[in-house]
């Protein structure tokens, strides 16, 4: 049942029935070899990445303000916010697919767990990675992820506590629309029976969430991470027959074509053509 597995070693096919059993998995320290654990930085970005295409997202109390920019002025408005002179919005670089921009980053990368993914992803992962740069006290309020995918999140510098909460308490925690929840887990009241569990990750850890998985994510410490949302067979066609709960019709789209892909109906290529617009959608 739910909880999280904390583990200091990669054994895939624990980490696919710790999943199946619907709990999340940790693996500490996984990647603490890659260059990006000493070389990544704002600053890095910054200089090496100027022209990187960031969105900004100010998350507040049932909303979601966007702003499109660079990098190069990203770090400029995230330094102002530390030093206090840009307000109390907190500037979160949130969901960018950077290496898609920028192959160069990959060199940044040693050697990728690429095994932990099906193999539909494995070759091409870094088409699927999104790109998260924040300061401390940002907030990812309380969700699930757009197409109910797994999750398979590094923590590259810095620190960050999530809190989970199973998907099958999603109707108890005040959901607004499809994916999104007002109840706060960091606030939690006696009347709340709400499961929940609580980990920390520094940077070289790895997070690996299953489908559904409601999550509330606080940056502890300032942090830079990537994600993959992927797909199995199996997730892919759960979440199809989600669409009884207001899922958007766009996800209906990606996920039958994640379907397809998965199951060896569409080559690839044609695949990721359909599917690439997902990695810039808001939702
Ligand atoms: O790290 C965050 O603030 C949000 C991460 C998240 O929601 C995700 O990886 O799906
Ligand atoms: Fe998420």
């Amino acid at each position: 049942m739910f909880g999280i597995s904390e583990f200091n070693h990669l054994d895939v096919a624990e980490c696919q029935q710790q999943l199946a059993e619907g709990k999340a998995v940790v693996l500490r320290g996984l990647v603490n070899q890659w260059p990006a654990i000493d070389l990544w930085s704002p600053t890095y970005f910054q200089k090496q990445f100027p022209d990187l295409e960031v969105t900004i997202k100010y998350f507040g109390a049932s909303n979601i303000r966007t702003q499109n920019t660079t990098m190069q002025e990203y770090v400029d408005i995230l330094q102002k916010f530390k030093a206090g002179e840009a307000g109390t919005e907190i500037p979160y670089c949130h969901d960018i697919p950077v290496f898609l921009q920028t192959q160069d980053l990959l060199q940044d990368i040693g050697s990728f767990p690429s095994s932990i993914l099906p193999s539909f992803y494995q070759k091409q992962w870094w088409k699927f990675v999104q790109f998260f740069m924040s300061p401390a006290g940002a907030v990812t309020p309380l969700h699930f992820d757009t197409l109910r995918t797994n999750n398979l999140f590094f923590q590259v510098a810095g620190k960050k506590r999530f809190t989970l909460v199973p998907w099958h308490q999603r109707n108890a925690c005040r959901r607004r629309g499809w994916r999104w929840f007002d109840h706060n887990p960091e606030q939690v009241q006696d009347t709340d029976l709400i499961e929940q569990q609580s980990v920390e990750i520094n940077g070289g850890d790895v997070l690996i969430m299953p489908a559904g998985m409601l999550h509330h994510v606080r940056t502890l410490t300032d942090s830079i991470s990537f994600n993959i949302d992927y797909h199995t067979k199996a997730t892919a066609f759960s979440a199809l027959t989600r669409v009884i709960e207001k899922m958007p019709r766009e996800n209906l789209y990606y996920n039958a074509v994640s379907l397809l892909g998965l199951a060896g109906f569409m080559h690839h290529d044609s695949f990721f053509k359909r599917y690439r617009s997902y990695l810039n959608y808001i939702s």
